[in-house]
């Protein structure tokens, strides 16, 4: 592929990019996903109308910290997560050549009032932040709640790293994942299973530039290391994460589970009646 900046139009021609990754998901596998994720999101929508149920909103927002301390950045890759560390992200981070993403799910670090990202006219394009960021959002899931569903949406231009909880989740180049068109297709990701009660800490890595792969230096870029592999960091064009998705809790047991063991009850005295399966012991 060729190794030429990120632009949406240009990418156009090498829709076939994004076969044969490991990591690409088939059109069926992403619609069905898709379609979880809007499952996921009308139950947010259910849940909100009650009192009992709690939304953890993941979407850019005073939520979400950034930092382009490396240290730090490893400190939230490893789960460790402490209010108020970093500064507040720069949300909206659209840029023009991106249509398929709501911008209001696009952030970046852009240092505090947005000074690091501005272009020599002092505008904030979404092209001209640094070069790699770290991004952590900090919860807390109370004891004795449940969780019923959490989902992330996530892409990055143009690489991400994952985890939860010190857990690597899932790590992507924007190249693996573009439409017909070149425009990003988001990572539609699971992370229900790696929370936990108490509290509980998201992290992404993202940097703007593309994988080593078989270059023998980067030439423009700076080599550094990252869980695809060698990665060259320079301005590509645009770079940005988008983000957006929810938890949902709800108090242990829930409505659900009730109504679940209910069905599973009236599955198992239908299933006595026929077949004389013995469903309580009943002494004497
Ligand atoms: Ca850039
Ligand atoms: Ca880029």
């Amino acid at each position: 592929m060729s190794s030429s900046s990120f632009s949406p139009t240009s990418r156009a021609q090498n829709a076939c990019a994004t076969d044969g990754h490991p990591s690409s998901r088939s059109p069926l596998r992403l619609r069905r996903l898709r379609l979880a994720a809007a499952a996921a999101v009308a139950v947010v929508g259910l849940g909100s109308a009650q009192a009992s149920t709690t939304v953890i909103n993941f979407d850019p927002g005073t939520n979400w910290r950034t930092t382009t301390d490396r240290e730090l950045g490893q400190q939230w890759a490893l789960g460790n997560f402490t209010s108020g560390e970093g500064i507040a992200v720069q949300t909206g981070y659209g840029n023009a050549g991106t249509t398929s993403l709501p911008t209001d799910s696009m952030m970046w670090n852009c240092g505090t009032g947005g000074d690091l990202c501005r272009d020599s006219s002092g505008v904030i394009t979404g092209g001209d932040g640094p070069l790699e960021a770290f991004f952590g959002f900090g919860f807390r899931i109370e004891e004795g709640a449940q969780v019923l569903a959490a989902v992330l949406s996530v892409i990055a231009d143009d690489f991400f790293h994952l985890r939860v909880n010190g857990i690597s989740v899932v790590a992507a180049m924007i190249d693996d994942h573009t439409d017909g068109s070149g425009q990003p297709v988001p990572l539609i990701v699971d992370i229900a299973s790696y929370l936990r009660t108490g509290d509980n800490v998201l992290s992404l890595r993202a940097m703007d530039g593309t994988l080593k792969g078989t270059a023998a230096t980067c030439e423009s870029g700076v080599e550094v290391s990252s869980v695809l592999g060698a990665f060259c960091k320079y301005d590509r064009v645009y770079e940005y994460v988008s983000v957006s998705g929810a938890a949902i809790t709800v108090p242990e047991p829930s409505t659900l589970w009730l109504l679940g063991g209910a069905l599973g009850m009236l599955g198992l005295r239908s299933r006595a009646r026929r077949g004389g399966a013995t469903l309580t012991h009943r002494p004497g």
